[in-house]
């Protein structure tokens, strides 16, 4: 049975590679049935309503590019025409642009494509032909010129020209292919959390989810509020989930589950949170507060998620990172400094004490392939093991094809697995220095090699996650890391994720 699914998933991966330009795909917005794919693009703050006559309201903005915007997958060198009607009611005369942002290789520029000055109250035209650049990525938005705070809306929104079209359809699914085995999930930031036609596409690929950013102590701890409580008591925390919130959200409505990221890190945490008064530029804490802190900050987090998402998170790194590169010790860190040696133990102790029941806890790590460092997670996870506070271990994964080499790969994965814990790969990417065949094979295979380890694990294994899923937006954009280029079309890295999961 599953070598006849093996077969078919890889004819229709055959079908569908390379994405295909149709003969003829026009785009008319629709707002009937909600945003049609449009998001809003700004850090947070600007919001999308659809009006009760069918426009798209845009709200909240504070920049001039902050803009209702949407993804299409234009084709290089291909002309389009392009339209659409704004509105605005706030001003006598507001200046608006029809603009185009494309990317390469995650460097993103900007086209200004349209202008015309929208009368108060009146629904103003803005047309262009634009012939698309050598770009991966484009978005189509309406944004302001000299007027960042301006409510307006858009409707009517027309696209004529070839789109490129990846036949999703029919494109074999990673979390389908692992279904027997283990969830197959990724990375999503909040900048792809917004734009539900990417999420679509995310949610037909993977079942499980873990935030890049956004629920890191950078996003979530509210140092404002915080510093408002220490003049009653250093010890109280406060924290919320703006930033996680529309990838919770669409993760909710689809019955997603997610992996929490991250508790307790030596990076992307505020250094106010060391500090008297939540002030940086004051003296550090005592032990005793930072340890009152780290355990109302984990218990707030927990709170917070469960209330506003229960049962959503099944499990969470609390600590993220904490062994050094170079010696089989904890590395230097504020946390080390203000707390000492133990401040790994207290975190998990503290998790386990106010997890919800059954959500796991994981120490998670990077170059685990390499000594004298996984002889320090080693102890590490020992002592924590010894003590019952953690459920499993997450490799990282982030490698090249030159370095570290698949053996060191499956000796350090054997070794860690024979401590009986738990296993995930939670930020599984390999980068590659350029998109030649030769070295997109290279990634292909190794990728391959690590979903075969981990599905000869899979009894031990909770999750694989993949760090991010089209090259463009990587964190390592330059160096092509993914299973899809910027155009979602799957890279023979996907094919041979897929085929490792047609083993027996
Ligand atoms: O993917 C994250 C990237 O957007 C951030 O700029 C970076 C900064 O710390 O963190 C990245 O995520 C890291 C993860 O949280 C922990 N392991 C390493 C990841 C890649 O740096």
């Amino acid at each position: 049975m599953r070598i006849l699914c093996f077969m078919l998933i890889c004819a229709a991966l055959m079908n569908v590679l390379p994405a295909s330009a149709e003969d003829k795909a026009d785009y008319a917005s629709d707002f009937s049935a909600g945003t049609d794919g449009w998001y809003p693009r700004s850090m947070g703050g600007a919001s999308l309503d659809v009006t009760e006559d069918g426009a798209l309201w845009i709200t909240g903005r504070s920049a001039d590019w902050h803009s209702p915007g949407r993804d299409f997958p234009l084709a290089a060198g291909e002309s389009y025409r392009l339209r659409v009607l704004v509105r605005q009611n706030e001003l006598n005369e507001a200046r608006m642009v029809l603009s185009v942002a494309h990317s390469k290789a995650g460097v993103e520029s900007y086209e200004n494509l349209a202008f015309a000055s929208a009368k108060r109250g009146e629904w103003t035209e803005l047309a262009a032909s634009y012939v698309a650049g050598a770009f991966e990525r484009f978005v189509l938005y309406v944004e302001t010129l000299g007027a960042p705070k301006l409510d307006f809306e858009i409707k009517e929104f027309t696209l004529e020209g070839k789109t490129l079209s990846l036949n999703q359809a029919d494109l074999p699914s990673l979390k389908e292919a692992y279904a027997s085995y283990f969830p197959f999930g990724t990375a999503v930031t909040y900048m792809e959390a917004i734009n539900r036609t990417r999420m679509d596409f995310y949610a037909s690929q993977f079942n499980i989810f873990t935030p890049g950013n956004e629920l890191k102590p950078d996003s979530v701890l509210d140092v404002p509020a915080c510093q408002k409580l220490a003049a009653e008591d250093e010890t109280a925390v406060a924290v919320h989930l703006f930033a996680a919130k529309p990838m919770l959200d669409y993760a909710r409505e689809k019955g997603i589950p997610v992996h929490g990221h991250v508790l307790v890190w030596h990076n992307q945490t505020p250094e106010a949170f060391f500090h008297e008064g939540y002030q940086p530029a004051r003296p550090l804490v005592s032990r005793e507060v930072m340890l009152a802190r780290l355990e109302n900050y984990i218990k707030a987090v927990f709170e917070a998620t469960e209330t506003q998402y229960p049962g959503l998170i099944v499990s969470w790194d609390v600590v993220n990172e904490a062994v050094d590169d170079g010696r089989p010790t904890l590395r230097d860190s504020r946390w080390k400094t203000v707390i000492g040696e133990d401040y790994v133990e207290r975190a998990f102790e503290f998790a386990r004490k106010h997890a919800p029941e059954g959500v796991k806890l994981y120490y998670n790590d990077y170059n685990t392939a390499y000594e004298p460092k996984q002889t320090g997670i080693v102890d590490l996870l020992k002592k924590l093991q010894a003590a019952g506070t953690v459920d499993g271990y997450g490799f990282q994964m982030h490698h090249d094809i030159s370095q570290p080499g698949y053996s060191a790969i499956e000796k350090a994965f054997r070794r860690i697995a024979a401590l009986g814990l738990r296993l995930r790969i939670s930020e599984l990417d390999v980068t590659i220095p350029d998109q030649s065949e030769a070295s997109l094979e290279a990634q292909a295979k190794l990728y391959g090699q690590v979903m075969k380890l981990a599905v000869s694990f899979a009894d031990q294994v909770e999750g694989v996650q993949v760090w991010g899923v089209t090259d463009d937006l990587s964190w390592r954009a330059k160096q092509f890391p993914l299973l899809f280029d910027a155009a979602f079309t799957p890279k023979p890295a996907f094919r041979a994720v897929l085929e490792a999961a047609g083993q027996e």
